[in-house]
């Protein structure tokens, strides 16, 4: 009975990572807003987590990223495109980068912020 429920647990969870993988984000509005040209999008960052957690841009767009903290210093690092914020409570940070090619790119925080560090990602959807 032991091995039956570990396999079941197993299955679901192979399941569930196989769905993340083919995640379809053709439903999802733009990110943010265009201001003389540039896509402004503001970020929140909490343990252990990101507001909005998907991004979602054009290819070639400028993107400006306005990146906070709720609690404790966290990081916004899309290391595909070597982008890396860092915010401290009351010091939001901000950066630009352009929209690289489509594709799906994660989102980590790049400040070692507890328990669930390795768990706080995101996605930059870029179509
Ligand atoms: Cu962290």
């Amino acid at each position: 009975m032991k091995k039956l429920i570990f396999l079941f647990t197993f299955i679901i969870s192979m399941l569930s990572f196989a769905t993340t993988q083919k995640m379809d984000y053709s439903s999802y509005n733009l990110s943010g807003e265009i201001i003389s040209g540039v896509r402004i999008i503001e970020v929140e960052s909490f343990r252990y987590s990101y507001s909005p957690s998907i991004i979602v841009v054009n290819n070639g767009e400028k993107i400006r990223i306005k990146f906070s903290t709720g609690d404790t210093e966290h990081g916004f690092k899309i290391s595909e495109i070597n982008f890396d914020l860092k915010a401290k409570k009351g010091k939001p940070a901000e950066g630009d980068f352009i929209a690289p090619k489509s594709g799906i790119y994660e989102i980590t925080c790049s400040v070692f912020c507890g328990s669930g560090h390795k768990k706080m990602t995101g996605r930059l959807v870029v179509r």
